[in-house]
């Protein structure tokens, strides 16, 4: 017999968000079992088939309100729809999955799974900013991951109703320029780009961490009137350099890219309370609570002004609250005025 074949390196040239999971169970929870890597795999499926139909939208005709409307009183969009049904096959066929709760739906979906199998509680925007999707701009999906509470008195109230740092995953995908996967398990922040070429999210940006402070604010400013007095003064001194830099404002009107300009770039989104969204207009379980978690893994803060995103004791599922969110340097003056203010 001739010598051993030499033995090639095992380099990597990329790192899939399958294999990024995988690895991270193993250095993290290396007792745990494949069943949340196996749940993760539901969403970034669904996520996949979302940006598919998202990319076909103006060729397929598909947009437009589908005639019926949400939870909320507002129109759906087709896509809406779609991206719903989506998430709900994709998450409900996973065993591990004990209850759904999604924007579109009223009520949250129960499956009547044994608590040691189905051991998982999910919450999701499955299409947030979807009216922008007539003009071609960015929308998102946005999803938060509980461990369903294992106490025998445990109901699926209280399953459902649960504090945000309580969340053992959260994350959300931009449909962009590119598509980009984002998405924390409680051990750093991981960015995924989505390759078209081989239908695969892969590794883009590693332990990503939010600048201390940016450049950028974000909000509506056409509703600055209504704004309670705080936000207006605070708004004011990123204007006029009383913190110190130069602020441009840059508002989408997508949550899901304003945050990521915001993840990236720094600086601070504000939904605050307004004359017609009296507790502001994005939903704590699926839109700030989930980014909270993100932005705090990533070294940024959340708040409501009188209390960290992540503190907040639900009361119902689409509860809306006031969202600061951003740099730490940005959204601790705000709370700083805030509270002096009160
Ligand atoms: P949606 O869930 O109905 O899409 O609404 C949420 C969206 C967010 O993406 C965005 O931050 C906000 O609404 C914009 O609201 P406004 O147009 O009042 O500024
Ligand atoms: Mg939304």
């Amino acid at each position: 017999m001739g010598a051993d074949p030499p033995v090639r390196s095992a380099s990597k040239l990329i790192t899939t968000a399958q294999q990024h999971i995988l690895e991270q169970k193993e250095i993290h929870f290396p007792d745990a079992g494949g069943t949340f890597s196996w749940l993760l795999s539901g969403i970034t499926l669904a996520t996949k088939m979302i940006e598919a139909k998202i990319r076909q939208a103006g060729l397929l005709d598909i947009l437009g309100a589908a005639g019926e409307t949400n939870v909320q009183g507002e129109s759906q969009q087709k896509l809406d729809v779609f991206a719903n049904q989506a998430l709900l096959h994709c998450l409900g066929v996973r065993e591990s999955v004990a209850i759904l709760v999604s924007e579109e739906n009223e009520e949250p979906v129960v499956f009547d799974r044994a608590p040691e199998t189905g051991k998982y509680v999910i919450f999701f925007d499955p299409l947030d900013g979807s009216s922008n999707i007539d003009v071609n701009v960015s929308v998102g999906t946005i999803f938060s991951i509980f461990r369903r509470p294992e106490s025998a008195e445990a109901n699926v109230k209280s399953a459902i109703l649960q504090p945000g740092w309580k969340q053992v995953a959260a994350g959300y995908v931009v449909y962009g320029s590119s598509t980009i996967l984002v998405y924390t398990a409680g051990k750093g922040v991981f960015g995924f780009t989505l390759d078209p070429s081989i239908g695969a999210y892969v590794l883009s940006h590693d332990n990503l961490r939010m600048p201390e402070q940016g450049g950028f604010y974000s909000v509506n400013d056409a509703q600055y009137t209504h704004f309670p007095q705080a936000y207006q003064r605070y708004l004011d001194a990123l204007r006029n350099g009383s913190l110190g830099r130069e602020y441009s404002s840059r508002y989408v009107g997508s949550l899901v890219a304003d945050f990521h300009r915001t993840m990236l770039k720094g600086g601070v989104f504000l939904y605050p309370p307004t004359k017609g969204y009296p507790s502001g207009k994005l939903r704590l379980l699926y839109e700030a609570s989930p980014l909270a978690f993100i932005a705090e893994q990533a070294g940024g803060m959340a708040t409501n002004g009188d209390q960290r995103i992540l503190d907040i004791e639900p009361e119902n599922i689409h509860q809306r609250t006031p969202l600061v969110i951003g740099g730490s340097v940005e959204v601790s003056e705000f709370q700083k005025r805030w509270r002096a203010a009160r």
